[in-house]
């Protein structure tokens, strides 16, 4: 049963009984309806409706968008609770989301929990609220907020909804608060369909869409939305429903709302496969090594996750500067709220910092995130096993350096994973896991535990040169440069993969990030480069002429006031002079071309990757792509973009790109098993 009915006295206690987020499926929704009928004949002269388990309801079953709606409709299930004479009373503790919230906007009263929160976020699903959200939540709160709420989808805390009118009160015991609460005043309430609309402000929704036009660029919900708010405001309440479920019903089945859920869903798979049954190494004492940008950001997201901390540097100097990193970041959260001060008082005292390897003698788990050296990796990597105990795991934070050459340092290679953090480690979600060829499950499961633990997204992947993202990043950005040399200047192609949905093009980003690490990688590869693969020297050049991005206040632009980013003529004029001192005939790319050419090199090179099994799965490398490269969320991820656009016509394609350039468009063998079998790229397997 997803929903149980009980009474104490003349009051109906409802409970969404659904787990484990209480999605609002066929058989919730089915008995909510029979709920209010059971209220109605058994003279009570209140309902309170409330999740089980410590939530409300997370909104509607995203599992049932592929299939047809079946009734009864969540819209018609709310309108009976509207309709209803006994005064329905919400009673939310976690979260009340998307549907969940318009259940609550349903009924006459809202009473939240302090740690509560409630929201519309259904356009991160590629959708609109469904059902009433666009039309009650106007009529409660007004249009700004409503349209805010809405076209923006994050969610808001207790205080804040009382603050604004959503909900009525914050009390400890929501369900005692409404059991207890004034009689009279209760049936006072009047439906909020029956509030008046809000008056059409266009100033606020003018300002609304200016904000989605630089927020939400190349989305449809956050847009449809607006314009479904706007059009309700000036129609009877039941005619603003029936265009709210118009649009929510086409936008469910739109492209964007299929990548976006394939995107959430993939996340949510990213766990430790069943296959894999060895338990992990227990973890409470964590020892870093290395107290840089990555090692004191490394250190936050574990003291955040609850864990005691140790970082090992070099002396003195070096024990500081990473107490001051990891102090700086606590001290940030703690300004912007995000902890509070006992919060932060808990980091620092299970922080602390060392120069002598012995004060990590009781530590389980070590990551090393020193300079990106294989010599100082495996000094490293023999200095802990000599001082961590016999089972401890030790990872490295390595980006790109061989996790075998490092592992064959020490005595157990079987114990060494890595784990490839994203600056600010703290911050990014994505934790690529790094398995090498003498991993251990028990290693493995250990990274997954991790990954669990920080609340990131594990992504398994093997030992190649970068990895699946970097090595995708690196066929980015060569692709790049070869469209740039051979027609086309850094700010066509940042505007045309900006027009694609990236939020910055690949010379934006390199200017932010410093043309020298690219220029180290490249020096790092010289030896093993194909000296057949075609070359592209005007990344050298730019390094050889100082131009290392904002930092040097010069890169692929010029940032004369150190904010503000120009177009510079001379990076124009050199990619000029060393296509003609390579003899190249350049044409004029079109935007079309330069997207074409540079997503169809990261698509064959993410197929290799899939195909030689240094990826696990397509959905892996869609969740690498979106949460730690940047790429759309709304476009799914690569390999779902790559099955939009077909195998076939991508094999076509690159056969016709081949005869320019047979090396660098040489076709993954998984792209044309795909075009021949008729399987999608999401389903391909390793070979
Ligand atoms: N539908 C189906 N399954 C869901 C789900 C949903 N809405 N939300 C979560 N799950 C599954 C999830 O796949 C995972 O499954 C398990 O629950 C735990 O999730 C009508 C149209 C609620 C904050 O967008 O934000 O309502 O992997 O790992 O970290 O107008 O889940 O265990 O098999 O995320 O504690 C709008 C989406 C829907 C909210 C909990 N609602 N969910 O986070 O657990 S559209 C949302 C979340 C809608 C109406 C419209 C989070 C959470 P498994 P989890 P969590």
């Amino acid at each position: 049963m997803s929903v149980t009915t009980r009474r104490e006295e003349n009051v109906g206690y409802v409970t969404i009984d659904n787990s484990p987020v209480n999605a609002i499926g066929l058989s919730v929704r089915s008995g909510l309806l029979e709920a209010v009928a059971w209220a109605e004949k058994s003279n009570l002269e209140r309902v309170i409706v409330s999740g089980k388990g410590g939530m409300f309801a997370a909104g509607a079953d995203a599992k049932e968008f592929d299939s047809e709606p079946v009734e009864p409709h969540l819209p018609d299930v709310l309108n009976a609770i509207d309709d209803s004479f006994i005064p329905w009373i919400a009673a939310i503790e976690g979260v009340a989301l998307g549907g969940g919230a318009e259940i609550a906007l349903a009924c006459r009263m809202r009473i939240m929990a302090p740690g509560a929160s409630i929201g519309f976020p259904e356009v991160t699903l590629g959708v609109i609220p469904g059902a009433g959200g666009t039309q009650r939540l106007p009529r409660l709160v007004g249009l700004a907020n409503a349209l805010d709420m809405i076209t923006f989808g994050k969610p808001m805390r207790a205080q804040l909804a009382r603050d604004i009118g959503l909900v009525h009160a914050v009390e400890d015991d929501p369900s005692y608060a409404a059991f207890m609460f004034n009689s009279e005043e209760l049936g006072s309430f009047v439906p909020v369909r029956d509030l008046p609309e809000p008056v059409i402000d266009t100033a606020v929704i003018d300002a609304a869409r200016e904000r989605l036009a630089n927020k939400s660029r190349g989305q449809i919900a956050p847009f449809r939305a607006l314009e479904v708010i706007e059009a309700g405001m000036e129609l009877p309440f039941l005619e603003g429903l029936t265009i709210e479920r118009r649009a929510f019903l086409e936008l469910r089945s739109s492209e964007q709302a299929k990548s976006l859920r394939h995107i959430f869903f993939a996340e949510r798979a990213a766990k430790a496969p069943a296959s894999l049954t060895a338990d992990p190494v227990a973890f409470d004492h964590v020892a870093i090594v290395g107290g840089g940008m990555m090692g004191s950001g490394i250190a936050y997201a574990l003291l955040h996750a609850g864990l005691r901390v140790t970082i090992v540097e070099n002396g003195d100097e070096g024990v500081e500067r990473a107490c001051t990193n990891v102090d700086t970041i606590i001290a940030a959260s703690l300004q912007r709220g995000l902890i509070d001060e006992a919060g932060a008082n808990s980091r620092r005292e299970r922080f602390s910092a060392t120069s002598d390897y012995s004060d990590v003698a009781d530590a389980t788990l070590a990551i090393e995130a020193a300079y990106e050296s294989i010599d100082v990796k495996r000094t490293v990597f023999r200095a802990l096993e000599y001082a961590l105990p016999a089972n401890a795991i030790l990872a490295s934070n390595t980006s790109y350096l061989d996790l075998n050459e490092i592992a064959n340092a020490v005595s157990k290679p079987s114990q060494v994973i890595g784990l490839h953090f994203f600056a600010p480690a703290h911050i990014m979600k994505l934790l690529e896991i790094v398995v090498g060829e003498h991993t251990s499950d028990a290693a493995l499961a250990t990274g997954f535990a991790l990954g669990k633990r920080l609340r990131k997204i594990p992504v398994a992947v093997g030992v190649c040169d970068g990895f699946v993202g970097n090595r995708i990043l690196a066929r980015y950005r060569e692709a790049a440069d070869t469209v740039l040399m051979d027609g086309s200047t850094p700010w066509d192609i940042d505007e045309a993969m900006v027009e694609f949905g990236y939020a910055m093009g690949p010379y934006c980003a390199q200017d932010l990030s410093g043309l020298d690490i690219a220029h180290a990688n490249r020096r790092r590869q010289d030896a093993t480069r194909d000296p057949a693969r075609r070359y592209i020297p005007i990344a050298d050049r730019m390094v050889e002429l100082g131009k290392l991005g904002r930092k040097t206040g010069a890169g692929w632009y010029r940032y004369p006031d150190g904010s503000g980013r120009v177009d510079d003529p001379i990076v124009a004029d050199l990619a000029l002079e060393e296509a003609h001192f390579a003899g190249i005939k350049r044409v004029d790319y079109t935007d079309d071309e330069i997207r074409e050419r540079i997503l169809l090199a990261m698509i064959n090179e993410a197929a290799d990757l899939l195909h030689e099994g240094i990826a696990r799965r397509a959905s892996d490398i869609d969740l690498v792509v979106v949460c730690g490269y940047g790429f759309p969320r709304w476009r799914g991820g690569l390999m779902h973009y790559a099955d939009t656009i077909g195998a076939k016509s991508i094999v076509a394609k690159i056969e016709s790109l081949s005869v320019e350039d047979p090396i660098a468009w040489k076709i993954s063998p998984l792209l044309q098993q795909c075009a021949s079998s008729g399987i999608l790229i999401s389903d391909a397997k390793p070979a």
